[in-house]
């Protein structure tokens, strides 16, 4: 077990410093006027278990897994809206602290599972004491709906051991439709709610301040 610890943690360090990255990002927005495209942050290092078994089912050898495994470390950012990923995305390709090494638009092109999110690997350099050690981060930047339906799928995914029943899976289709609508509905009334949540933001300063 120690030898994983000392193998993920350049992978845990990264995921901590760009979790406070992009939590920053989103604390500069709520000190400005505009919209925040970020609406939270979370981030993990693959559990051991999870590594083994996807090494298992792609065939990865152990001492490989460096540069093949792209998604050991891990970054979601949740958005309110789908215009607000394109916002995150633009964000992302103007920073200089990482490289983006992949894209993968599931958002324009949702996967057969009817999964939808927008994919980046980037290469980060995490400073350790042996040098600068770039490592690789899978980002998923998806919204609130998207970010509901693939947690559901995920959980049963793990539930039936990725053998999901038919009639549930035509259920998680449609489940994905309405995500895709919701969504989309959203968009569409996207002015109506920012002023709402300006009007929110502003009582709130106002009973806050003295
Ligand atoms: P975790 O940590 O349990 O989330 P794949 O061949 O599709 O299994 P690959 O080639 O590594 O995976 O890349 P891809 O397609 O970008 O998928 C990587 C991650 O995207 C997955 O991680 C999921 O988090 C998410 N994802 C991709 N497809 C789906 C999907 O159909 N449903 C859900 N719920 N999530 C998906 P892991 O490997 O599941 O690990």
């Amino acid at each position: 077990m120690k030898e994983w610890d000392v193998m993920l943690a350049p992978y845990k360090q990264a995921v901590d410093e760009l979790k406070v990255k992009f939590k920053g990002v989103r604390e500069q927005y709520a000190h400005s006027p505009r919209h925040t495209p970020i609406e939270f942050v979370t981030g993990r290092v693959k559990p051991v278990s999870s590594i083994l078994q996807k090494a298992k089912r792609k065939q990865i050898p152990l001492n490989e897994l460096e540069g093949n495994m792209q998604d050991l470390a891990g970054i979601r950012i949740m958005c309110q809206f789908v215009g607000d990923i394109d916002t995150v995305v633009e964000l992302i390709k103007i920073r200089n602290d990482f490289k983006i090494v992949e894209e993968i638009d599931y958002v324009k092109h949702k996967k057969e599972s009817g999964y939808r999110s927008y994919h980046m690997v980037l290469e980060y350099p995490v400073q350790t004491i042996d040098g600068e050690k770039p490592v690789l981060v899978e980002l998923q930047i998806r919204t609130l709906a998207m970010n509901f339906w693939a947690t559901i799928e995920h959980s049963l995914q793990y539930k039936y051991s990725g053998q999901i029943p038919r009639d549930l899976e035509e259920r998680l289709h449609r489940a994905s439709e309405a995500a895709f609508r919701l969504d989309e509905e959203m968009s569409q009334i996207r002015g109506e709610v920012r002023e709402a949540q300006k009007i929110i933001s502003s009582t709130a300063d106002f009973i806050h301040k003295p």
